[in-house]
C-alpha cells in the first residue's frame, strides 16, 4: 500500500517545530531499538508513536509547565508519556474490531504494515512504556509525590472512565440517532480527558498546586471538545492528501459526532466559542502563556 504524504504542515513556526524535534528524540530514546528482540513488536512499537503526526498533545504539556514558570524541557518525559498513549489509542482504534482503517499519518495503519495481532500488541506495549516513560521524571528532579499524581492522572484518563470508556460509548451509538449532550460526553470522554491530562502534567511538573492543576486540566478538556468538534467537521470535508487518513468514515460508520447531532454551522460555532472561552483562560494566566495562547491559536487554524 503506497504512502500519501499530508499537503500541509502542521506549523510553520520555528519555536514549536523544534519542541517537536525535542517531543521526537524523547520518543526515540524512550523506545526499545527496532534491533531489540522481539524485533517485529519493537519496529511496530516506533511506527505507530514515531510515525509523523502534529504532536499537539506533548506540545501542550511543554507549553502548560511554561504558562506556570516551569522550564519545558523538564516536562519531557511528561509529554513522551502522553504521546505513547495516544499512538496506543490510535494503533487500537485503526484495528479491524474498532473502526477498521488501512490509512493514519499517511501511512499504512499499523495493523496493515505488521498484521493484526503484533499491532495489537504494540498497543498494549505502547501503553505500558508510557507509565515507564513518566517515571523519568525523576530524573528531571520532579518529587516522588508529584510523580505519583501524575501518573494517577494519566492512567485516569486513559482507562475505562475516560479514553476506553469514551470509545466504547462511541461504538455503542453507531448507527443510532444521538442528541448533542450524548456526542459531548463522548467526546469529553475520547479526547477531551486526554488533553485536559496534557495541561495537568504540564502544571504538575511547573510545581502548581491541586486548585491550578485541576484549573488546567478544565482548560484542556474545552480544548478537547473544540479539538475533536473540529476532526468531526475535517472527517465530512477534507481529503485523504490532507489528512493522510481516510475521510468520510464518520458518516459511512454512522458515528456520533458534532455535525450529524447539530449540523455543520452550529458545530462550527460551538468550536469557534470552545476556542474563545480557552482563549480568554490563557490570557489571564499572563506573559508566560503566549507560547500556549500561539499554541492553541495554531490549533485552531489547523487543516489536519
Ligand atoms: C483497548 C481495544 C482497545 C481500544 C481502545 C482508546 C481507544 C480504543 C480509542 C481512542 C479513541 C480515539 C482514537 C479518539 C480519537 C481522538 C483523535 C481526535 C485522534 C486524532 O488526533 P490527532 O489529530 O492525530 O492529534 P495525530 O495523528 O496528529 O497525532
Amino acid at each position: 500500500m503506497k504512502r500519501t504524504r499530508h499537503s500541509r504542515a502542521f506549523t510553520r513556526d520555528g519555536a514549536l517545530i523544534a519542541r517537536v524535534r525535542a517531543i521526537d528524540h524523547a520518543l526515540d530514546r524512550a523506545l526499545p531499538a527496532a534491533s531489540a528482540p522481539p524485533r517485529r513488536l519493537h519496529a511496530a512499537m516506533r511506527y505507530a508513536a514515531l510515525s509523523p503526526g502534529k504532536r499537539v498533545r506533548p506540545l501542550l504539556v511543554l507549553a502548560s509547565c511554561e504558562a506556570l514558570g516551569g522550564a519545558w524541557r523538564r516536562a519531557l518525559p511528561a509529554a513522551a508519556a502522553l504521546e505513547l498513549v495516544h499512538a496506543f489509542s490510535l494503533v487500537h482504534d485503526d484495528l479491524p474490531a474498532l473502526d477498521d482503517d488501512d490509512f493514519r499519518r499517511g501511512r499504512p495503519t499499523a495493523h496493515r504494515r505488521y498484521g493484526e495481532a503484533v499491532a495489537l500488541l504494540a498497543g498494549d506495549a505502547l501503553l505500558a512504556l508510557a507509565f515507564e516513560t513518566l517515571a523519568g521524571l525523576g530524573r528531571e528532579g520532579v518529587g516522588a509525590v508529584r510523580i505519583a499524581e501524575a501518573q494517577r492522572v494519566l492512567a485516569h484518563a486513559s482507562g475505562s472512565r475516560e479514553l476506553v470508556g469514551g470509545q466504547v460509548l462511541d461504538l455503542e451509538a453507531e448507527g443510532r440517532r444521538v442528541r448533542a449532550v450524548d456526542v459531548r460526553a463522548i467526546h469529553a470522554r475520547k479526547t477531551g480527558a486526554l488533553i485536559g491530562a496534557a495541561l495537568a502534567l504540564g502544571a504538575l511538573v511547573a510545581g502548581a498546586n491541586a486548585r491550578r492543576v485541576r484549573a488546567m486540566e478544565q482548560l484542556g478538556r474545552g480544548l478537547g471538545l473544540a479539538f475533536q468538534i473540529q476532526d468531526d467537521l475535517m472527517n465530512r470535508s477534507a481529503t485523504l492528501r490532507q489528512l493522510g487518513k481516510r475521510a468520510g468514515t464518520d458518516a459511512a460508520l454512522g458515528k456520533a459526532t458534532y455535525p450529524a447531532a447539530l449540523g455543520e454551522p452550529r458545530s462550527r460555532r460551538a468550536a469557534a466559542a470552545a476556542f474563545q472561552r480557552a482563549r480568554g483562560t490563557i490570557a489571564r494566566l499572563g506573559r508566560r502563556a503566549d507560547p500556549l495562547g500561539r499554541l492553541v491559536q495554531t490549533i485552531e487554524a489547523r487543516t489536519r
